[in-house]
């Protein structure tokens, strides 16, 4: 023992010293032991807090509004996918940044600099490879998606051609040959605001696969309910498309998402989806208070182009 080279005394020290740092030892072990408990205490009253406060479902889609059509879910994966890659790859940053942080920090013995390292060729390769490649991934799929959201070749069961107008919507029922005026929302001469009231309002079946037509009346606007968690551009001359399929009955609050001019914050509108009973009904009611008819394109400021022309539905103008 390297203690036996010294006098007695200094082996009573050394004893003293090593006692007094098990001691000390033994003494952090157990304050771990009794903070342990207290912090997964933290951590499970946190996790019980964000179930019960209802956000833990609202977190499990990503914070997306509750989704109403078939669409919904598709989105909301996609969504959490790219984010948790976007998160992954940024942790992965950090800690290489902290990492090098620490590890590669100046020491006293670095005078004046430790030797430095210009550059790696494969590092380099390596890095800018990695993101094209996520980006060229992020891309494909973007598109992939895109593409089904946009796909229209199913026969729809209901056709409604919406039309965006400063500073409301018409919604012309193709099939049924009826239709919804939406009379502007704001007096402008009195500066008056919109009501719920004079919101045009739009009735779908439940469970149906429902198919928009967009058209403009004069600049562009952009149909967006957002619980169908997709909008598309209104353009003047053109036709845009797409389809839901309704899974749930409510009412839902829809909105012009391209700024539009001086009133297009009051540009919205209101979806109802209902039995097809109520469908019927609210059909019938239409008609009967001589809503027939279409508000066709030939109201519109500029004509559809002729290339889009054959993408109106059969019948329209
Ligand atoms: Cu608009």
């Amino acid at each position: 023992m390297a203690a036996s080279r010294y006098a007695n005394g200094t082996v009573l020290v050394e004893v003293v010293t090593v006692r007094c740092a098990l001691h000390s030892r033994a003494e952090k072990a157990a304050a771990r032991q009794v903070r342990r408990p207290r912090l997964s205490l933290v951590l499970a009253s946190l996790g019980a807090a964000l179930l019960l406060s209802g956000c833990g479902t609202a977190a499990v889609r990503g914070y997306l509004p509750e989704p109403v059509t078939e669409n919904g879910q598709p989105v909301i994966d996609f969504w959490n996918a790219t984010w948790i890659a976007a998160l992954s790859v940024g942790v992965l940053v950090w800690g290489l940044i902290l990492w090098c942080m620490v590890a590669y920090r100046r020491r006293d013995e670095d005078d004046p600099l430790p030797p430095q390292v210009r550059y790696n060729v494969p590092l380099e390769i390596l890095y800018t490879v990695v993101p094209v490649l996520m980006v060229a991934v992020l891309f494909g799929k973007t598109v992939e998606l895109e593409n089904d959201l946009l796909d229209t070749d199913q026969a729809a069961d209901v056709t409604v051609n919406v039309v965006g107008k400063k500073w409301s919507w018409d919604f012309n029922y193709v099939n049924e040959d009826v239709f919804v005026a939406g009379k502007r929302p704001v007096n402008m001469d009195a500066g008056e605001r919109g009501v719920p009231d004079s919101l045009p309002r739009m009735v779908l079946p439940v469970d149906t696969r429902v198919e928009f037509v967009l058209t403009a009346r004069d600049v562009i606007h952009s149909f967006w309910v957002p619980q169908f968690l997709q909008k598309l551009d209104v353009i003047p001359g053109r036709v845009n498309k797409f389809q839901v399929v309704t899974t749930q009955e409510g009412t839902f609050n829809g909105k012009c998402a391209e700024l539009c001019g001086a009133y297009h914050s009051q540009m919205l509108f209101e979806v109802d989806v209902v039995s097809q009973e109520e469908y019927e009904q609210f059909i019938g009611d239409l008609e009967a208070s001589g809503n027939t008819g279409q508000l066709d394109n030939t109201l519109n400021l500029y004509d559809v182009q002729p290339n889009q022309v054959d993408r109106l539905p059969e019948g329209s103008n």
